[in-house]
């Protein structure tokens, strides 16, 4: 059996990270068994979350654990679609990882308010010696991560401005289409489900996920994703 290793649901979400969300789905695409544990970043094998654990074979890297799954069940999650598809859902999902993913990390991390309501609780748990130490060393962790990835280094007008271009193009992308190649879902459709419901989330206020929240498309696409996808979170939140 699978083990999926990310966090607990938090911010009104299954899991606060968007690609635990990205691998979870893939997982229930794929029919996988699986159960989900808890850790931390420093126990994966990249540094970062999610990772697996597939019958003592560890997996880092949501891309790199979707191709396992592929490659060692036999299973291709773009199945139905032409190579023209396949390139777009690459391209999207690239846009996703390495730009709005970017974005939203800047609205939870950098906003103050939002980083004391949000991710801030993560280090709760922390021994009161070390908690608030921790807790500021990680909030400067992102901020360099903001800054060398690029986007850090803009003004929030300018970080708005890139990352409202992204929800423009998903938006458009989308359309009125139940997934985003069309009538089925691809393994892309996690990506997008786990990064657009982690921007989309009421939890946090910011000016993009305002933006977001206007697109009606998008709420729905992550209402339905949720429902198909995490019926018991679903019936759980009420
Ligand atoms: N390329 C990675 C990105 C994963 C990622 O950025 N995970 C974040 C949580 S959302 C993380 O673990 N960050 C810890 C850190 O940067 O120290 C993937 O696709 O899995």
């Amino acid at each position: 059996m699978i083990i999926l290793y990310g966090f607990a649901p938090a911010f009104g979400l299954p899991d606060p990270s968007p690609f635990v969300m990205k691998t979870e789905v893939q997982l229930k695409m794929a029919g996988v068994s699986y159960r989900k544990e808890r850790a931390v970043p420093p126990d994966a094998p990249k540094g970062k979350m999610p990772f697996i654990d597939d019958d003592g074979i560890k997996v880092g890297d949501s891309t790199f654990i979707r191709a396992h799954i592929e490659r060692t069940r036999n299973i291709d999650l773009d199945a139905n679609l032409g190579p023209e598809q396949r390139a777009l859902a690459w391209t999207v999902e690239r846009m996703l990882e390495d730009h709005l993913y970017w974005a939203i990390m800047h609205l939870r991390w950098m906003d103050t308010v939002n980083f004391a309501k949000g991710p801030s609780h993560f280090f709760d748990g922390l021994p009161a010696g070390v908690r608030d130490r921790v807790r500021a060393e990680r909030r400067e962790h992102v901020r360099q991560s903001l800054i060398a990835h690029g986007l850090g280094r803009h003004t929030n007008e300018e970080i708005f401005e890139l990352g409202a271009h992204s929800v423009r193009a998903l938006a458009a992308l989308l359309g009125d289409k139940p997934y985003l190649t069309g009538p089925k879902p691809c393994g892309a459709d996690a990506t997008l489900f786990g990064m657009v419901a982690s921007l989309i989330t009421p939890y946090f206020d910011s000016e993009l996920q305002r933006l977001a929240q206007g697109y009606g498309n998008l709420g729905r696409y992550c209402a339905s994703m949720l429902r198909t996808y995490y019926p018991e979170f679903v019936a759980a939140a009420g």
